[in-house]
């Protein structure tokens, strides 16, 4: 059996996304910036998908949504467009983000720091999530934006991001999440909530890899960070990839469609798992449950290595990951679970599951028994894991192995 448990890296492509982008390479090719009937034929198809965008996140009229190539690209281009456009040459330096943002936002803000600005990265509380009164403290007039992730890839915990908004409204700051984790598992209003920039990723929604989008609120300036062909209203140059775009619109309609029922029976089958891997002795999940996206378990097992215990839920033909796979060729700990507070040994034993609607109770069943079967393997041939051992004719002790 094979079992995909790795849907917050990437998810498979819906077929019925496929149906829809099929047409778009085949037959109608052409450059929609070409004025003959090659090029036009493809209007109606982005119009749509721009429109399946707007609805899936209430975005407003006076909103605007670009498609970019990923939401690397998106969090890329407002770091660096605030930058240029607000910090170079005026009175503002600072930049707020969280210790546990995607690389794509915590190593751009890296760079960011090479240029002279200066970068707050807010603290987590235990259960992964910044606090808004945190949050209130670090702002300053110097402050040029916020960027606070509205939910976390690792742990799936969804972020205060309301509470966020109104603080950056209140103290005159622009705010930007990076909503990739959020977009089709849990509600995102762009009307009950104030934020000026979202970044979304299609493949995390069952379409295409390689398109996403950018949310800007009241069509605000920022400066784009492709300059070129003038496309998408001179936000984003680039000839416009017409099957992805669709892919994405039909992607992001599917997902929050119904979306209640879809989640409520992802839940079901989450929870299953969960319940069923914390009887194991020494196991914690990290978040409760209630704040955290109904599709993810971020578990450690005490005294298993993370990688060995991917290692043998591969063998198994489980896909499940120690956290970004973005990083996870690094032996490192996970960074997000040390800035949770988990002891470094802890933090080496972090094993990320992630559901989608695909997933099915059969799945379920076999990796609750496959996931025990490989902690007791490892669990038996670790050398700091503190074992029960009977001695000869005596009781069970407890002994440490070092
Ligand atoms: N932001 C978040 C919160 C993400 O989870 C990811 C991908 C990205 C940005 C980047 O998306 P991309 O489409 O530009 O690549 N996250 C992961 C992950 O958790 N494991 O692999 C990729």
């Amino acid at each position: 059996m094979e079992v995909y448990l790795d849907n917050n890296a990437t998810t498979k492509l819906d077929s019925r996304v496929l149906d829809e982008m099929m047409p778009f390479f085949t037959e109608m090719y052409g450059n929609p910036n070409s004025l003959h009937k090659f090029g036009t034929v493809t209007h109606p198809a982005i119009a749509k998908a721009i429109d399946q965008v707007y609805t899936a996140l209430n975005a407003s009229d006076d909103d605007d949504i670009i498609f970019t190539s990923c939401a690397t690209e998106s969090n890329n281009w407002v770091l660096k467009s605030v930058f240029n456009d607000i910090i170079v040459g005026g009175n503002k330096d600072h930049i707020i983000t969280t210790e546990v943002e995607h690389p794509s936002v915590l190593i751009t803000c890296k760079w960011l720091e090479s240029q002279g600005v200066k970068v707050t990265y807010l603290p987590v509380n235990d259960q992964g999530v910044v606090e808004p009164d945190t949050l209130k403290s670090f702002i300053t007039d110097k402050t040029a934006l916020v960027s606070v992730m509205w939910a976390s890839n690792e742990t799936g915990m969804i972020f205060p991001i309301k509470e966020i908004g109104e603080i950056c409204k209140e103290r005159g700051v622009l705010f930007h999440s990076d909503a990739v984790q959020a977009v089709g598992k849990i509600k995102v209003d762009l009307q009950d909530v104030h934020v000026d920039f979202v970044s979304m990723s299609a493949h995390k929604f069952h379409g295409p890899k390689g398109v996403g989008a950018l949310y800007i609120k009241n069509s605000q300036e920022l400066s784009p960070l492709l300059h070129g062909g003038e496309q998408m209203g001179n936000r984003r140059s680039g000839t416009l990839n017409v099957a992805y775009i669709v892919g994405m619109g039909k992607a992001i309609e599917l997902a929050t469609t119904d979306m209640q029922d879809t989640i409520a029976s992802i839940r079901e089958k989450r929870d299953r798992l969960e319940d069923a891997l914390l009887e194991v002795e020494d196991t914690f999940v990290v978040g409760n449950r209630d704040n955290r996206n109904a599709n993810t378990i971020l578990i450690s097992i005490r005294g298993v290595e993370g990688e060995g215990m991917l290692w043998d839920l591969n063998n198994s033909g489980i896909g499940a990951s120690t956290g970004s796979a973005c990083a996870s060729a690094e032996l490192e700990a996970n960074s997000v679970m040390l800035a949770i507070g988990a002891d470094n040994e802890l933090a080496h034993t972090g094993i990320r599951l992630s559901l989608s609607r695909f997933t099915t109770d059969e799945e379920i069943d076999y990796t609750i028994k496959h996931f025990k079967k490989a902690v007791e393997r490892l669990r038996a041939i670790s050398s700091s894991y503190a074992k029960v051992k009977p001695t000869p004719g005596g009781e069970a002790q407890e002994c440490e192995l070092h």
